[in-house]
């Protein structure tokens, strides 16, 4: 199974900004795809929720000095 979820992504400011949370987003357990789009501050994220979840993806962007809330 597999889930969606669109984040505000906060603090980007360079193409190497969206990039870097963008690879981060990729990386993470139970991610398929991951989107992000500097200029509209939004990252899409599709994922395995038995692996990982809208909260642990929020904390792995802060975790590198993003910020990240849920867009609806
Ligand atoms: Mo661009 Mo983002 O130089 O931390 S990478 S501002």
């Amino acid at each position: 199974t597999s889930s969606m979820e669109t984040f505000v992504i906060t603090g980007m400011t360079c193409a190497n900004c969206s990039a870097r949370v963008e690879k981060e987003l990729n990386h993470q357990p139970g991610v398929t795809t991951a989107n992000v789009n500097l200029a509209t501050e939004r990252a899409t994220v599709q994922f395995d929720p038995a692996t990982t979840s809208a909260d642990d993806l929020m904390q792995s962007v802060q975790k590198i000095g993003y910020g990240a809330l849920l867009y609806d």
